[in-house]
């Protein structure tokens, strides 16, 4: 093998579409021995406030002004001036190239979705390029564990109108000893959630994140309903299953106040954290994120302080995979996990350094995808390279999410014997005494 030949000689990007039907880019980087890279990036509907930038065209008269044909260009122009000639082997050097390009703090100039589209297609073509799986290519031979899957079954929030306040309702299957497994049993349980939803009536229509949408009165009906469909499943919750959280509650603060519309309740931040002391006293819930705003970083260090030490706090528009952001999570305590999205900081070295940020202090890292997603399963890879504890990938629904699962189920079965489950030991950060069961 010629390393010469790990060259970019060509970098070339398109317009796309993602699975809410809106544009979204495609990068693909070809190699001067032919290996081909392509990637695609996705897209959120609860943006973080501090997110990298997502370059859209604002052109009214195409798309309702979401087109990327922008972002496009910059990749087609001086994004590969500034990168054809290197090795796609040198990630770093390539992912510092174009940080420094574009030369603002937040990707503003050629946008994240440029940007990263470019920075995972060059990993993509160095994995093709050595012939070996993505996950192999970022992690070495040393990562071998499959991720639990925190499957998102009830959708609410910004991601189905007039379903629940809170954003996700989320399985988590733990008590299986293989990937494989935990998908039968999260299958089953999202299939008897169906049986459960139609026996009373209520809509089986699918929210973004192909998890149910139907009109609840409460978050409590929501985590009541899936407790049901675990016990009809033949599950036991609190043993084979616990329940996940993302409130997403930025998207309901409003004048520093927390509006449940749906419960028609306005709670102060105390008050919010008194609700969710309740909720895990009551239930089988061993993590929330986003419980409280982006910015209410008081909040966070009281609510981790309450209920920290049992359930895993995952801090998604609050740290937005922002190594700045995490330093001030870890320095303050403030939460004892972190959400991981590539586009949230548009570099694939950038991501890496935040969830080995993150996993030194300690934390658990959920490698996470997008409301609005595409076909790629990259995400799938990293979660095995850097040994995350979770993948989050939406409802086992949806071509879209289980793109990611089912690249997990092969990886798995690649890796034989070889393979483990991470199980409950993905809550190693626990104490587990506290548990509801
Ligand atoms: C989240 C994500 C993914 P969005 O809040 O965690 O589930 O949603 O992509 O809309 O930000
Ligand atoms: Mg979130």
């Amino acid at each position: 093998m010629n390393l010469k030949e790990s060259i970019i000689e060509k970098i070339k990007a398109r317009e796309i579409l993602d699975s809410r039907g809106n544009p979204t880019i495609e990068v693909e980087v070809v190699l001067a021995n032919g290996s081909i890279g392509r990637s695609s990036v996705p897209s959120g509907a609860s943006v973080g406030r501090h997110e990298a930038v997502e370059l859209r065209d604002g052109d009214d008269s195409r798309y309702n002004g979401l087109g990327v044909l922008k972002a496009l260009e910059n990749v087609n122009g001086d994004i590969a001036s500034c990168i054809s000639g290197m090795s796609a082997l040198e990630q770093l050097s390539i992912d510092r190239a174009l940080i420094d390009l574009d030369g603002t703090a937040n990707k503003g100039r050629y946008g994240a979705n440029a940007i990263l589209g470019a920075s995972l297609a060059v990993a993509r073509a160095g994995a093709n390029f050595l012939d070996v799986p993505l996950y192999r290519y970022l992690g070495g031979i040393g990562h071998n564990t499959l991720p639990v899957p925190m499957l998102n079954i009830l959708n609410g929030g910004k991601h189905a109108r007039n379903s629940t306040d809170f954003q996700e309702f989320m399985i988590v299957p733990v008590g299986v000893t293989g990937f494989a497994q935990a998908m039968r049993m999260s299958s089953e349980i999202y299939h008897s959630l169906y049986r459960i939803l139609s026996d009373k009536d209520l809509s089986t229509n699918v929210g973004d994140e192909g998890g149910f949408a139907p009109p609840l009165s409460s978050n409590k009906e929501a985590v009541n309903l899936i407790l049901q469909a675990i016990n009809l499943a033949g599950y036991q919750a609190g043993k084979d299953c616990f329940i996940a959280l993302d409130v997403a509650a930025s998207s309901f603060y409003e004048d520093s106040r927390y509006v449940l519309s749906c419960e028609d309740v306005v709670l102060s931040s105390a008050e919010m954290i008194n609700y969710y002391a309740d909720l895990v006293a009551e239930f089988p819930i061993i993590s929330i994120e986003d419980g409280l705003a982006e910015d209410d970083w008081e909040g966070w260090e009281q609510l981790m302080d309450r209920i920290g030490g049992g359930v895993q706090i995952v801090g998604d528009d609050l740290y937005v995979t922002n190594p700045e952001r995490l330093a001030r999570g870890i320095r303050n305590n403030v939460s004892n996990s972190i959400l991981i999205k590539l586009n949230q900081i548009g570099t694939l070295s950038e991501t890496l350094a935040v969830v080995h940020k993150a996993q030194s202090a300690g934390w658990t890292t959920i490698i996470s995808h997008r409301s609005g997603e595409t076909e790629d399963n990259a995400i799938a890879d990293l979660a095995v390279a850097v040994g995350a504890s979770f993948i989050k990938s939406g409802a086992p629904c949806r071509s879209e999410r289980l793109a990611k699962y089912n690249r997990l189920i092969c990886i798995e079965d690649e890796l034989g014997t070889g393979a483990t489950y991470y199980g409950m030991a993905s809550l190693f950060n626990l104490k587990k005494e506290s548990w509801k069961h």
